[in-house]
């Protein structure tokens, strides 16, 4: 075998063709040397010539690398490749091996383009925004909630208790965290049933429908039993930390096709997403979710306590909102029949970064605060108030300091934060 066997920078992507952009810094090798061994491990070679292995074989199914500008390699994959529907086999294919190969320094995978089959053949979010809003009865303007904080510690009656308190000082949405699952402290079962006794006793008194979002990370057998178990008790939202669980465990709860809004938390996403030259982007990652089917996904808040620039967390927000991407300064997507996923805003985000934090992403958002509601100074319910004010304020566009004068809650909320202009 021609040591560049995968090369053709003559090639044009067919239609049915998934591409992937790479960022390449090869070692002791050229970007071109690089890139050809990561078509070929991707695809269909290895490092010598195997039995059975021929040109036409490789004309047909082998990877070919079609672009390269400087580190960023451009690879198109014959669809062929692939099991449909199956987003862990198409993962070891082209987020498997090459990136523990010796010919590269480091390797990101920046983006995918998905052809028509391959999104065909995978569900894509059941409700998505415009499902979630019926569901809320919301219309036009972004959602708030809250994360029962501190995370892991409390009693299910505490954590209820919380809630109520949350939802009926004006939020859409309360959350249990990333890492409260069924511990001794707090069960699992008992925690649900006495939360959404709370969510219904608030709606009753408000006329406002509520959401409920529960954690259902676990194995996957019991993570569907928990999933159900929502269901079947009245639930309406189900949280899974898809990182840690895995995306097939996740593919799993949207093929269950339960009738939940189905949350996406991305606890862990750091660990491959935060190095600019290794790992997977977030907005790979995104754009996996919205293919297999998550709902809401949390993609970063921008003015919080987390990492993610506001253009990279603008343009993943885009790619899961948008039908059609021409260009992100990454790849084209057109994701066909495959529906819109709300944002996410979270973490570190409190009612003095609200108004901005809308101003930037715009109404299809949930904006999440946890100790920006729960550490205010009169406590969870005035924590919720002054986020409400907030919101308020932002929808008629008055300054937040303006809109504080005849509102106490949010005056003592951005006395102790601070506001964003
Ligand atoms: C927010 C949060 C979320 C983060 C994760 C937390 O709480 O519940 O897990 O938003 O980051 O525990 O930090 P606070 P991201 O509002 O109290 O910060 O959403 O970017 O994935
Ligand atoms: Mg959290």
């Amino acid at each position: 075998m021609k040591p560049l066997d995968f090369l053709n920078l003559k090639y044009k992507p067919k239609e049915s063709d998934l591409v992937c952009l790479f960022r390449v810094e090869p070692n002791k090798v050229s970007v071109k040397e690089a890139a050809n061994n990561l078509a070929l491990e991707s695809s269909i070679g290895s490092w010598d010539r195997v039995e059975g292995l021929n040109e036409k074989l490789i004309n047909r199914l082998g990877a070919k690398v079609y672009s390269i500008n400087k580190n960023l390699v451009k690879i198109a994959y014959p669809i062929e490749l692939f099991e449909l529907g199956n987003m862990p086999s198409i993962l070891s294919g082209i987020a498997g091996n090459i990136f523990g190969m010796k010919v590269v320094k480091n390797l990101r995978l920046e983006d995918i383009e998905f052809p028509k089959k391959l999104i065909d053949s995978f569900k894509g979010p059941k409700l998505g925004i415009d499902g979630v809003r019926k569901i809320i009865r919301v219309k036009d303007r972004p959602l708030i909630g809250t994360i029962v904080k501190p995370k892991v510690g409390f009693s299910p009656d505490k954590h209820a208790e919380y809630a109520y308190r949350a939802w009926s000082g004006g939020l859409d949405l309360v959350k249990s965290d990333e890492n409260l699952t069924n511990q001794d402290f707090n069960k699992f079962k008992e925690r649900f049933k006495k939360t959404i006794k709370k969510m219904d006793k608030v709606e009753k008194e408000t006329g406002d429908r509520k959401i409920y979002v529960e954690n259902v990370t676990a194995e996957t057998k019991e993570m569907i039993k928990r999933a159900r178990f929502i269901q079947d008790n009245g639930g309406n939202c189900a949280m899974i930390d898809v990182v840690v669980s895995g995306w097939s465990a996740f593919q799993t709860l949207r093929n269950e096709n339960l009738d939940l809004i189905l949350h996406i938390h991305r606890a862990g996403h750091g660990m491959f997403t935060e190095n600019p030259k290794h790992g997977m982007s977030m907005l790979t990652v995104a754009k996996i979710v919205r293919l297999i089917g998550g709902d809401e996904l949390h993609i970063g808040a921008v003015f919080g306590k987390m990492k993610g620039e506001e253009k990279e967390v603008k343009i993943i927000e885009k790619e899961i909102e948008k039908n059609i991407i021409s260009s992100n300064g990454v790849l084209k997507q057109d994701w066909f029949n495959i529906k819109p996923m709300f944002s996410v805003c979270s973490g570190g985000i409190h009612p003095g970064t609200l108004k901005k934090l809308i101003e930037s992403m715009g109404k299809d958002i949930i904006a999440q605060a946890g100790a920006g509601v729960s550490a205010h100074p009169l406590g969870v319910n005035a924590g919720a108030r002054a986020m409400k004010q907030a919101l308020n304020a932002s929808l008629e566009g008055i300054d937040l300091k303006e809109y504080a004068k005849d509102h106490v809650e949010l005056k003592m909320a951005i006395d102790k934060w601070g506001y964003l202009k």
